[in-house]
């Protein structure tokens, strides 16, 4: 529920308290300004305009929610460059059509969508190495894997045991494993049996080896989880969770005062593992990280529950490793924790190091690298910059460590700010993805885009400037942001990361391959097909296979089936394959979808399907 806005006199009075916070939170960061030069804006911001034909800094990788899918911008420039479906089928590209993406979406379950919330791209020595992106589905407890030479999903695991996957994160320093993290409880055995006890129900925490995409442990915790982040590392992960009662309804699950971070201790888990401390559960090994489990109490628990006031949100690590900070959301601080404290203290809550009073909210966290940390306030519609030391400094609860707040309109989820999630943020630009859009857009009927507004955060001593909106289509959540030098996508596909057959140019062929199974491969190109026509008896199965024999870049083809539901596409030097009933006799312009030259409308195929006698 929303809460309406307090008005003038509350936001002035935390302005007045931004500016004594700013004095001290000053003092120890080193103020630098990044020059990315070009025109400047009233607050010092470099221009965020790219002129036509030129190129952006960043590559912005958001997802679309219940889209099911991934929107790639171009930052600073807002731009949406391309979209890639991940969950949902897409017809431009033929996902979710041709046989190989139909088959990957059937095995993983044959759902039609899915709901991204967490693009995290592979890191290489905490920094990206340009070789995937991950997203989790919520909806479904899956996590995909998203090719970046191609932009293109190109493996979706169905984690057992999880039926929300909500949290998703790699384990850092080398991506070792993608973590999803389970939200809902359910039974692990899911079969109806313990649905009237909700005592047996569990969420588990699944670490996926980034190669195979096969889960190879999961942990059983209390209560469920929410998001989560890995420490720098590679030994502490933390999730955010609420309803640690167990309840099953909202009243129930918002009895107790407090919550727990949860801090997963990877070494220790994989030596519980290789000891064979699990029991196996839909085929995947099952240690139990249940606060009264064995293995969580000697010297080494493998899980560490860190009470925090109910229901923290989002967690995320500093990019020094030092603390992991949980945003309150019902409650207006965040907790600081100690991340090397954590071996030492015996009561996990001694770790907690700092509870900064950020305002009514608090969600998600993002980083500068010059020791700041950025909130997205839900409640009051701003972002809230901190300084992370100041607020180690301060008494519980203070404000002194907020140094600044800026509205955003309105109502953020995630922010994130320029490789804010690797060891070394730019420090620039911060994206706050807004929930809501009210009034910033020409009205499209009751249902509004959100908002993604784009904010300079690379002037210290003049403050945040906001500089752009974006509307967005229902509904991002998390993106990471990503310098441009470090991805190099193919402008052209290899026909060696494609295991179907090359057809070249003269090298169609068509076969009957069994008795009512007919086989086409050919090429195209502009302006047509390998084949200007072709003849199948209805009820044959035809198996088609084009290949876009073009070395061009940027020239595509595809082939669409009228009345067949089929579009499949080509990019230069790709091979596709669909497979379909032929069974309504008759005559179907198969045709190139792509306006690819101006003989484009010429680039169609008669495919004929002759009544059985
Ligand atoms: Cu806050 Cu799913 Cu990351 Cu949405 S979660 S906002
Ligand atoms: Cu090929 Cu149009």
């Amino acid at each position: 529920m929303l809460l309406p806005s307090l008005g003038m006199e509350r936001r002035d009075f935390m302005k007045a308290g931004a500016v004594a916070g700013a004095l001290g939170g000053l003092a120890g960061c080193t103020g630098m300004l990044n020059d990315n030069s070009g025109g400047q804006t009233t607050n010092g911001a470099p221009d965020a305009h790219v002129p036509p034909g030129e190129l952006d800094d960043y590559y912005a990788f958001l997802s679309g929610g219940h889209s099911g899918d991934i929107r790639v911008l171009g930052l600073p420039s807002m731009r949406e460059i391309m979209k890639i479906p991940v969950f949902n089928h897409e017809s431009a590209r033929g996902y979710g059509y041709d046989d190989k993406s139909r088959e990957m979406l059937e095995e993983a379950g044959g759902y039609t969508w899915g709901d991204t919330h967490h693009p995290r791209v592979s890191q290489t020595d905490n920094d990206y190495d340009g070789r995937w992106a991950f997203v989790n589905d919520k909806a479904n407890g899956r996590m995909a894997r998203i090719d970046l030479k191609y932009f293109e999903t190109d493996a979706i695991c169905n984690i057992p045991n999880q039926q929300g996957t909500h949290g998703a994160c790699c384990v850092l320093p080398d991506t070792k494993y993608v973590i999803g993290v389970g939200e809902f409880r359910v039974p692990l055995e899911n079969d109806g049996t313990h649905a009237a006890d909700p005592d047996e129900y569990g969420s588990v925490f699944a670490a996926i080896n980034p190669e195979t995409m096969n889960v190879e442990w999961e942990v059983l915790v209390d209560g469920n989880m929410d998001n989560g982040d890995g420490g720098k590392e590679g030994k502490w992960f933390f999730t955010t969770g609420y309803n640690s009662e167990g309840g099953v309804t909202q009243a129930e699950m918002t009895r107790s005062d407090r919550d727990m971070v949860k801090a997963f201790n990877i070494p220790a888990i994989e030596a519980a593992v290789e000891a064979g401390n699990y029991e196996t559960i839909n085929e995947v090994p099952v240690v139990d990280g249940r606060q009264d489990s064995s293995l969580n109490q000697g010297d080494e628990p493998i899980v560490k529950y860190i009470p925090t006031p109910k229901s923290p949100h989002g967690v995320s690590v500093t990019p020094d490793n030092k603390y992991a900070i949980a945003s309150g959301k019902l409650d207006p601080t965040a907790t600081v924790i100690d991340i090397a404290a954590l071996d030492e203290v015996d009561d996990p809550e001694e770790a907690i190091v700092g509870r900064p009073r950020l305002g009514m909210g608090p969600l998600h966290t993002a980083y500068d690298g010059r020791g700041h940390a950025y909130t997205t306030l839900f409640i009051d519609s701003q972002v809230v910059k901190w300084d992370i030391e100041a607020a180690v400094e301060a008494d519980l609860n203070s404000e002194d460590p907020v140094v600044e707040k800026i509205d955003v309109h309105y109502n953020p989820g995630h922010l994130i700010a320029s490789e804010s999630y690797t060891a070394d943020p730019e420090g620039d630009w911060l994206i706050s993805l807004n929930k809501l859009s009210k009034d910033r857009f020409l009205p499209v009927g009751p249902m509004h885009p959100e908002n993604d507004q784009l904010i300079y955060i690379g002037d210290d001593e003049n403050g945040m400037e906001l500089v752009k909106d974006k509307p967005s289509y229902a509904e991002p959540h998390d993106a990471s942001i990503v310098q441009a030098d470090k991805i190099e996508p193919a402008s052209t596909y290899d026909p060696e990361d494609i295991d179907l057959e090359f057809t070249a140019s003269g090298e169609s062929s068509m076969e009957r391959v069994a008795d009512d199974r007919v086989e086409v491969k050919m090429y195209s190109m502009r302006n047509e097909f390998g084949f200007s026509e072709i003849t199948v008896q209805e009820g044959d199965t035809v198996e088609m296979q084009v290949t876009n024999i073009e070395q061009t870049s940027d020239i595509l083809h595809s082939l669409v089936i009228p009345e067949h539901d089929i579009n499949i596409k080509m990019a230069p030097q790709e091979t596709t394959k669909v497979t379909f009933e032929a069974d309504e006799p008759g005559v179907y312009w198969m045709y190139c979808g792509f306006f690819c030259s101006a003989l484009h409308l010429e680039m169609r195929s008669r495919l004929i399907v002759q009544p059985e006698d």
